[in-house]
């Protein structure tokens, strides 16, 4: 039943009702000014409305990516850039070469160390010292190791230019970076099973905002350039594109030897799981004239320090009106997520990224971490986090293309995650028993009821992608309506 509010109990009435001694033609000129004072009213409250939903048109609508180092979400940026700004995308290859250039150079470095491995532990501990080199690694004698021939040492040495371009091509992304101060940019290799692998100083380009800034703004803002010419785009051979090109039948001999990938097997590295992969393209990518294609940039490693920010339109379809979206990109590291909470309670959307195959990897950062329980963890927490309790939460399962392979190759799941028992190692059975653990944690950690929005994603896979990201897309910007009509 309505409450009733007595004229007693009211403390405006006396200013609102009509006077006692009102005559006929006092009230009628006090009705007319209240019904024309109404219609003001009326008309404020009608503009206020309409302002609302002219500022609620032109806010922006926020997706935040999330997800622990090397999850995916720079390559989830880019496939959104090819899809909203693909020319600008596409005129920005020359770095991308660079890129592709240093993630080559950084295999060849991996190839190496493994090889001064294996020459080390093959090595005899009754050899003289004075015949030891004097960087040898200190590994426990092997007499199974596999020896190196002296034709293999000689290709080792003939590679070694590759090291010296390197800091040639770190400094052509970031003229900052000098060889004494560059380290502070750029951080230990990643994904290796053997977590002393990271002491040997090997380094994963890095690069902050500042300098992504600078080399990739067109990029970044979705800006469009209109030439394709080799020369404005920065193609030309210069000197690194022509040591590699020098280089590039010895690389593919080393890469193809039986002796080096046995080592490798040895020493559990897989360099094709590794990020910027590109051993099996060395013919293509070394040419003089190479051009990285999309499928490359999406390949390409390079690792987000700081925050990114993408920026695009989304044009209106029927009668709705064009939006503009930004995509936020940050760094995974644990170093870099105190950067994530400032965004928390600005983001219609929050696509998380669980790269689901590094069941059997640990953190670069804390070697005692194994990778997918750092991403449950991770999801846990940003699922039951009250700043985000109304805020859309997209699970990407990623990297579901190195699952499939791992699993195919042998790698059983139930030597890592204990409590998957003896479940079908395949892809279907272990993809669905990962997504029902990630739903379980939503359903019980979200401080209020919301969907679980879960997609199984290969990002480097342009085409899937895309799909996807169009349903994305549709879900954040209907839900960002429907806050609206509530
Ligand atoms: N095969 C495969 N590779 C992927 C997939 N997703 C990402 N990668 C590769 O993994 C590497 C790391 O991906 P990024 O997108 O750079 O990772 P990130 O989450 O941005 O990492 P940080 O910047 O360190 O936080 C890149 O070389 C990608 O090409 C995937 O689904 N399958
Ligand atoms: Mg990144």
């Amino acid at each position: 039943m309505p409450v009733r509010i007595s004229m007693l109990d009211d403390p405006f009435s006396e200013f609102v009702s009509p006077p006692a001694n009102e005559t006929a033609a006092q009230r009628e000129v006090r009705l007319r000014e209240e019904e024309e004072a109404k219609r003001v009213s009326e008309a404020i409250d009608e503009e206020i409305d309409r302002q609302r939903a002219e500022q609620r048109r032109e806010k922006c609508v926020k997706v935040l990516l999330l997800g622990q180092s090397e999850s995916g979400k720079s390559t989830t940026l880019k496939n959104f850039q090819l899809m909203n700004s693909r020319k600008a995308f596409r005129a920005e290859r020359a770095q991308w070469r660079t890129v592709i250039q240093l993630n080559i150079v950084r295999s060849f470095r991996l190839i190496f160390e493994a090889m001064a491995e294996a020459q080390a532990a093959s090595t005899s501990p009754n050899v003289s010292p004075r015949l030891r080199p004097a960087d040898a690694p200190d590994v426990p004698y092997n007499p199974d190791m596999p020896r190196l021939s002296p034709e293999l040492l000689l290709l080792k040495m003939k590679l070694s230019p590759l090291l010296q371009i390197e800091d040639v091509l770190r400094r052509k992304l970031d003229p900052e970076v000098s060889s004494v101060f560059g380290s502070a940019l750029l951080t230990s290799v990643t994904n290796i099973p053997f977590p002393d692998r990271q002491k040997k100083g090997m380094k994963e380009i890095a690069l902050s905002s500042r300098a992504l800034g600078t080399k990739f703004s067109r990029l970044w803002n979705g800006e469009d350039r209109r030439s394709s010419d080799m020369r404005d785009e920065g193609l030309e051979p210069d000197e690194p594109t022509h040591v590699l090109q020098a280089c590039s039948e010895d690389m593919i001999r080393l890469w193809k030897d039986p002796i080096v990938r046995e080592i490798l097997d040895r020493q559990k590295l897989r360099l094709e799981e590794l990020p910027g992969f590109f051993l099996d393209s060395l013919e293509r990518v070394t040419d003089l004239r190479y051009m990285p294609t999309d499928e490359d940039i999406v390949r390409a490693r390079i690792k987000t320090l700081g925050v990114t920010e993408y920026r695009f339109t989304v044009s209106g379809v029927g009668n709705t009106v064009a939006r503009d979206w930004r995509v936020y990109d940050v760094g995974g590291q644990r170093s870099c997520r105190a950067a994530w909470v400032p965004f928390f309670d600005d983001m219609d959307a929050i696509i998380f990224l669980a790269p689901i195959s590094c069941f059997d990897q640990v953190l670069e950062e804390d070697p005692t971490v194994n990778r997918l329980e750092d991403s449950v963890l991770l999801w846990k927490s940003l699922v039951s986090n009250p700043l985000l309790a109304k805020t859309n939460i997209i699970l990407f399962l990623n990297k579901c293309d190195i699952l499939e392979r791992k699993l195919t190759s042998g790698i059983k799941l139930a030597k890592y995650i204990v409590s998957y028992g003896d479940r079908p190692n395949d892809f279907e059975s272990t993809a669905a028993y990962l997504r029902r653990k990630f739903a379980q944690i939503h359903k019980d950690h979200s401080p209020q009821k919301r969907g679980f929005y879960a997609h199984f994603t290969s990002v480097v896979n342009i085409e899937s992608t895309s799909k996807i990201l169009v349903d994305v897309q549709e879900m954040v910007l209907r839900a960002n309506l429907r806050d609206f009509v509530l």
